[in-house]
Formats: C-alpha cells, sequence, structure tokens
C-alpha cells in the first residue's frame, strides 16, 4: 500500500503544493492575479471547484507576471457544453491583459465539447486573459489546464532547463505537472518504484488469499463439528427409546405377573 501511495504522489504530485496554487474562475471572477517569479511559479485553472460548472456564468479573470516571464498552458481536461458554433457554453484565453486581445496562437477562438487543444500553448507577453461563460441549461466538467511562467535564456540559481530550452522553477520538477510544455520536467517512473509496486500487489495478494482460506476452514470445521454433534444426538435419542421402551416392558411383566398371583390365590383387589 505504501508503495502504490508512493507511486500515486509521484504520478499526479499536489495540487497546492511548493511552488504552485489551484484557482477558479468562480472565485476570482472579474480580478486580476499577480503570479509572483519569488513566490508561486504555476497554476491550475478550472471553472468552479465543484464537479460540474454552474449555469449563467461569465467570468473574467487576467494573471500576468513579471515582464521578463512569458506563460505556458498545458490542458488537462475540455469538457464543455458542445454545440457547433460554441455560443452555448465556452471557454475564450486571450494573449494580453484585457479580452480585446487576440487569442493565444494556436487555440480555438471558442473552446467547447470534449477535445482538449493538445501540445503547448505561449503567450508572447507577460500577461493573459481568460473568459468563460455558461448558459442557463445543461452544465458539463468544464475544463482544467495549467499554466506555468517561464523564461528562455539562461537559467538562474533555482530554476531547471527544459527539454524546450524553457526555464522554469525547479520546485516543479517530478510534481505530477507538465510545466515545461514537454513533460521534461516530469520523471519517469523509475525501476525501484514499478519493483515496490509488484511487491506490494503480491503483498496484499497474499493476504487476501490467506484470508479467505482460513474463512474456508473455518467454515469446513464447523460444519463437521455440527455433524458430529447432530449424530451424538442422534444415538442418544436411540439409547433413550430403548431405555425407555425396555424400562415399560419390565413395568408391564411385573403387572402380568401380580395379577396372575392375585387370580390364582384369590386374594380380593
Ligand atoms: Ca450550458
Ligand atoms: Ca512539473
Amino acid at each position: 500500500m505504501v508503495a502504490l501511495l508512493l507511486l500515486f504522489l509521484s504520478c499526479v504530485g499536489t495540487t497546492n503544493g511548493f511552488g504552485k496554487f489551484s484557482v477558479s474562475m468562480e472565485e476570482k471572477c472579474g480580478e486580476t492575479v499577480h503570479v509572483d517569479v519569488f513566490g508561486k511559479h504555476a497554476g491550475r485553472l478550472r471553472p468552479t471547484r465543484t464537479t460540474k460548472y454552474k449555469p449563467n456564468m461569465r467570468c473574467t479573470v487576467t494573471f500576468y507576471t513579471a515582464e521578463s516571464h512569458r506563460f505556458v498552458i498545458v490542458f488537462r481536461r475540455l469538457d464543455v457544453e458542445f454545440e457547433p458554433f460554441c455560443d452555448d457554453d465556452y471557454l475564450q484565453i486571450h494573449d494580453g491583459n484585457t479580452t480585446s486581445a487576440p487569442i493565444i496562437p494556436g487555440l480555438p477562438s471558442k473552446m467547447c465539447g470534449e477535445e482538449k487543444p493538445k501540445g503547448d500553448y505561449v503567450t508572447s507577453g507577460s500577461s493573459m486573459t481568460v473568459f468563460f461563460r455558461s448558459d442557463s441549461w445543461y452544465n458539463d466538467n468544464g475544463f482544467d489546464f495549467i499554466f506555468t511562467i517561464f523564461h528562455t535564456g539562461t537559467c538562474v540559481e533555482g530554476e531547471m532547463k527544459c527539454g524546450n530550452e524553457r526555464c522554469v522553477s525547479m520546485y516543479l520538477e517530478c510534481d505530477g505537472w507538465n510545466n515545461c510544455g514537454d513533460d521534461s520536467d516530469e520523471c519517469p517512473i523509475s525501476t525501484l518504484i514499478v519493483l515496490a509496486v509488484v511487491i506490494g500487489i503480491v503483498f496484499v495478494g497474499i493476504i487476501v488469499a490467506s484470508t479467505v482460506l482460513y474463512l474456508r476452514r473455518r467454515q469446513t470445521t464447523k460444519s463437521r463439528k455440527e455433524k458430529k454433534e447432530d449424530k451424538m444426538l442422534c444415538i442418544h435419542d436411540h439409547i433413550h427409546h430403548i431405555i425407555h421402551s425396555q424400562a415399560e416392558s419390565n413395568e408391564d411383566s411385573t403387572r402380568k405377573d401380580d395379577t396372575l398371583t392375585r387370580t390364582s390365590v384369590g386374594l380380593p383387589w
């Protein structure tokens, strides 16, 4: 079980771990969020913290960071009510600090349905504005994406170099989030973890098998004991019946002898 927990943590990571945070459109609706290069360097954005987004949402949230940095976005999920022109519920991510700014290069002008944008998308500057709206009926699970601040050039202390030459915070390494955009900040599952998981599964299997075997044996022993007790009870009843019959027979014989004696002697009754 410990091995499984380790694997889970290594694969999923913790949402609010050091250097990153989780936020929803609902709680920051209409606000501007500063992503500090000396604070948390990455975030996870969803419409709400609930399973499904709410009806009649009209939310705009602007994110900005230092002039030297940009944002990279990686989608984890898109599940917004589908309509061919995405006119009912939709998501837009603008490359700037207002909704008048163009859409981030590569992303659709409106996003809906379940086909999430693949790959990574970067802003041209240090800000981005997210807009999400929903109509009055039928709400799906929404969207879920990771955004990370990065810069190119020489990485400084506290940063790691991604495979695509981006520099991101070293605290984002192997945390379960694709912060570089090419997954190079994430660790492959090590042989040791795989071995630990296999041993864990075998261990759990042995415990389950042993428990089942023990319960079956216990049930079998109980059945045998009950059969033996039934047999003894049957024998006891049989013996009791024989003794009782014998006693009744003896009593009848005595009564007959007494009758003959009284009759032959002529004693009164
Ligand atoms: Ca809807
Ligand atoms: Ca990461």
